[in-house]
């Protein structure tokens, strides 16, 4: 049975916090700009979420700490994330794109796979299409994004990226290991640094070393991950565009040993569970705005309040403080709590961590 041919778009905005705050702030334009923590004159501690292109020149980059940014690029425009209004121009961005897909699926806060196979009946058809979806994104949203087209959700991806900014990158089946030869195994998807350095060190630079790479010593060294590697090295890849799979909430909750009255045992429970929920939500990168608090009283009465916070967060103090006033009213001299559980909901989405090694 042959197999249906697939056309799959993968779309990534161009430095994406830094363009949303250049559209805002005409006036950054031409500057070096870093979305990130506060530099504190050079002595901030967090890091550089992005940066615009002329920040990248100086060498800063997502990840690296912003006292090294400040050191690189001290007269840049540093602002902190304005993840409310990311948020807002991410959810525009895919609804405009959506539309133009038989399947649709979010992947991070800034990019989405695009299956339009029934929407085009070639790759001509393809490239006409994925320039109109640029072009209703410029004009609706000044902001520009890089396009990747190719018979799988690999070959997009990493195509998508081949010519940044304001790109448009066309594989075709067929095309598909000639273009991913020259590339370095970063490139691949799930091809962290660790994975990275042990490719190196059995002589594996590029994915055209990768694919021509005996895959039985891969599967020895690697695994699971070796077999699936070498799949990707020669572009082979069957998985789905789907829309993920929602997480609707986070929650925690724990029994004491013994009922108790006491706040002090009740409250420092519950900034534990705060803490767990709020590490979930940092790994998933989910921000929320509503926390619920449930108490479980020894007769196991059980009640749950609820607090929408005015703003998206996934801090643990923002919660933490949160979840001790909802609680307050259920700590009572009278009665003994059986059981704490700490909840939060209504996300929305942030940047999604790609490597996996
Ligand atoms: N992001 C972040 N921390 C990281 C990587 C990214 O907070 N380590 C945020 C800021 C980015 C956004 O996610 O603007 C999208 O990430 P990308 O990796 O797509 O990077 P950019 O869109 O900034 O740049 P590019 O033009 O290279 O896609
Ligand atoms: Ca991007
Ligand atoms: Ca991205």
């Amino acid at each position: 049975m042959s197999e249906k041919k697939r056309i799959i778009f993968h779309l990534d905005m161009d430095h994406f916090y830094t363009a949303v705050e250049e559209r805002e702030h005409p006036e950054y334009k031409g500057k070096p700009v870093i979305v990130g923590a506060d530099p504190k004159g050079g002595a901030g501690r967090g890091v550089v979420a992005t940066s615009n292109y002329e920040a990248r020149k100086a060498g800063v980059k997502s990840g690296i700490p912003i006292s090294r940014a400040w050191k690189l690029c001290p007269e840049a425009i540093y602002l902190p994330p304005n993840f409310p209004l990311y948020i807002k121009v991410s959810n525009e961005i895919m609804d405009i794109a959506r539309k133009y897909a038989d399947k649709f699926e979010q992947w991070g806060i800034d990019e989405a796979f695009l299956d339009v196979s029934s929407k085009v009946k070639d790759y001509a058809e393809a490239e006409a299409l994925a320039k109109q979806i640029k072009h209703e994104i410029l004009a609706k949203e000044q902001l520009t994004c890089s396009i990747g087209i190719g018979p799988n959700k690999l070959t997009a991806k990493i195509a998508s990226d081949y010519q940044k900014p304001d790109g448009l990158t066309v594989v075709k089946e067929g095309e598909v290991e000639r273009f991913l030869a020259p590339l370095p195994v970063r490139k691949l998807l799930w091809v962290g640094r660790k994975t990275e350095a042990k490719l190196k060190a059995l002589g594996i630079n590029t994915i055209g070393d990768l694919a021509r790479y005996d895959p039985a010593v891969l599967t020895e060294t690697f695994g699971v991950m070796g077999t699936q590697m070498h799949l990707m090295a020669r572009g082979i890849d069957r998985s789905e565009v789907e829309p993920r799979t929602e997480v609707k909430s986070i929650s925690h909750e724990t029994t004491f040993e013994e009922d108790t009255d006491d706040a002090d045992t009740v409250l420092k429970a519950l900034d534990a569970l705060s803490e767990e929920v709020c590490k979930e939500a940092l790994n998933q990168s989910l921000f929320f705005k509503t926390v619920t608090v449930k108490v479980r009283y020894e007769n196991f009465e059980t009640h749950t309040r609820s607090k929408t916070l005015p703003f998206m967060t996934n801090r643990q103090q923002d919660l933490k403080k949160t979840a001790k006033e909802l609680l307050q009213a259920y700590l009572r001299h009278d009665r003994k709590i059986r059981l704490i559980g700490v909840r939060v909901s209504s996300f929305v989405k942030g940047e999604k961590q790609k490597t996996l090694a």
